[in-house]
């Protein structure tokens, strides 16, 4: 590990000036590869915004029945996903934008499902064998002897078995397929499928495989909440684009080796469009938020300063809403959230992230009655007392950097991949994890399988770390805002802090994964395997 560095980090840069992300993003494009054609970036200044209406992902449908695996002689739903190249349009006067799909969607088709009520979902490579972005072969995993187009579908915030989890050495070759089966025994919430191949899960998702998944339950369905058209997905993330309208992922200046940290594009896309619009009524609206961003955090703001209620987290509900006029959210988190309109009819609000706009909602003038409530209580999240941990881990999050302090590749707890694995919780065991992040981002850290709680974050002292392993504070422990007190699966853990969360491994044994869900990170060591015992 190196000295932890004092400066202005990228991030906060970045997230700070909206014309540096851009400027120092379109730089990277410029960055010449050997024998690649330099391609300028899409001048998204001229574009006219909101011209395009915002798309909804189609529902995923069934082909069929199929044995339940844990009781054949049970048929559960089963979901034919087929993964292609296909052309998107992302703005009506950007030519179509080669990406990747699934069922011929960037996201993919939504699959909705019910606790305890189990599917089935083949997951099938149809990719060409060449990959369309830059794969760095120097990233473990990716190696030149690895084909070079792999894929493993993850469904993130799943309680999955080992073998379905999507482990990312299980990854297949164009013309093989994957069959998982998701049991679904968890509360309703919004999870996510995507690519995890190792080495290059970055490079996948970029490319455009992913989409959402809604468990439901009688609990949720009974609060009155907006629902229909009246509940709608918002998947973000950001990309680069060159004039052709074509996806750009930036690379390093050495040839050999294109990796770079971290990717923040000037295009924020909204369910595959850019700039998008979405016509509403002067009603409440449930939003089902997802930063399916590779490193971008968003901080969505409306441009009229109304306030909102986030009413669920990552894995659910919050116990009661919870009034915000910024929503904070990182890579793999997910925020339910619910917008009244009813107050605002013929307005025009935009959302925006910072220095970036996302979309514009346009409200109705027609008077619309609104059955729906926002209610008082949600679903009580009993706090799991710290008393129930059978076992605490200090965990590291580190960068190696180079001589010219670029950074290498990111650590967890010091370890590569392939080390042996260390964290091995046993199942129903409660453990508290404690994140000491040494490096200047914030990362959002990701476990498999389980749901967790965040504890608090609280400063402390690198240096005093690195001599002697002795951890000390610099200040308080900070709880968790309230939007942070439900059911979670992926943590932003700030520089400098230690943030503790706190698990009930609950589910299945088997060998899983904890990760950052900065793809650039995850895809370069800052992923590490664990193990749940088996009693
Ligand atoms: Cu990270």
């Amino acid at each position: 590990m190196r000295q932890r560095r004092r400066k202005w980090s990228r991030r906060e840069f970045l997230s700070t000036s909206g014309m540096a992300a851009t400027s120092i993003a379109a730089g990277q494009i410029r960055v010449k590869r050997k024998g690649s054609v330099e391609r300028a970036p899409l001048a998204l200044e001229n574009l006219e915004k909101f011209v395009d209406s915002l798309p909804i992902a189609a529902l995923a449908r069934t082909s069929g029945k199929r044995p339940d695996p844990e009781h054949p002689g049970h048929l559960l739903p089963f979901y034919h996903m087929a993964m292609s190249p296909m052309l998107q349009k992302v703005h009506r006067d950007v030519p179509p934008t080669r990406c990747w799909g699934f069922r011929g969607g960037s996201p993919g088709p939504t699959i909705e499902t019910r606790s305890d009520e189990g599917l089935l979902v083949e997951w099938a490579n149809h990719l060409p064998t060449e990959h369309f972005l830059p794969i760095d072969h120097n990233v473990h995993g990716a190696e030149k002897d690895k084909p070079a187009v792999r894929v493993v579908t993850h469904m993130h915030g799943a309680k999955a078995p080992a073998k379905s989890d999507g482990y990312p050495e299980d990854w297949y070759v164009a013309g093989k397929s994957a069959t998982y089966h998701y049991p679904n025994r968890q509360e309703s919430a919004h999870l996510w499928y995507h690519d995890h191949a190792l080495g290059i899960t970055r490079l996948n998702v970029y490319a455009g495989l992913f989409g959402s998944m809604f468990v439901r339950d009688s609990f949720e369905e009974a609060l009155g909440l907006p629902k229909g058209r009246y509940e709608v997905t918002l998947a973000l993330y950001d990309r680069l684009f060159d004039t052709e309208g074509q996806l750009s992922y930036p690379v390093s200046p050495d040839p050999d080796s294109p990796w770079v940290p971290e990717v923040f594009g000037d295009a924020v896309l909204v369910n595959g469009k850019l700039f998008p619009y979405l016509e509403v009524e002067a009603c409440k609206y449930r939003f089902r938020v997802l930063n399916a961003a590779n490193g971008r955090f968003f901080r969505l703001v409306l441009s009229n300063g109304q306030e909102f209620h986030q009413i669920g987290s990552d894995l659910g509900l919050l116990s009661a809403p919870v009034e915000l006029k910024t929503l904070s959210i990182a890579p793999g988190e997910r925020c339910d959230l619910i917008i009244d309109f009813s107050r605002h009819a013929g307005e025009k609000i935009v959302v925006t992230s910072d220095s970036l706009v996302v979309m514009q909602f346009r409200v109705s003038n027609i008077p619309v009655e609104d059955t729906s409530v926002l209610p008082k209580q949600l679903r009580p999240v009993a706090r799991i007392a710290e008393g129930e941990a059978v076992k605490t881990r200090i965990l590291t999050l580190g960068e190696k950097d180079d001589m010219a302090a670029n950074p290498m590749m990111m650590l967890l707890n010091n370890a590569h991949w392939s080390l042996p694995i260390t964290e091995t919780p046993a199942l129903d065991s409660v453990e508290i994890w404690n994140l000491l992040n040494f490096t200047d981002d914030s990362h959002p850290v990701h476990l498999h399988m389980v749901r967790f709680q965040v504890l608090d974050r609280r400063p402390f002292e690198p240096e005093d770390y690195y001599k002697g392993g002795k951890i000390v504070y610099t200040g308080v422990a900070v709880p968790p805002a309230p939007n942070e007190m439900g059911w979670k699966d992926t943590v932003q853990a700030h520089p400098g802090m230690i943030t503790r969360i706190i698990a009930k491994f609950e589910g299945y044994p088997g060998r899983y994964v904890w990760h950052c869900h900065i793809l650039e990170h995850e895809d370069n060591e800052m992923m590490r395997p664990y193990t749940v015992l088996a009693p």
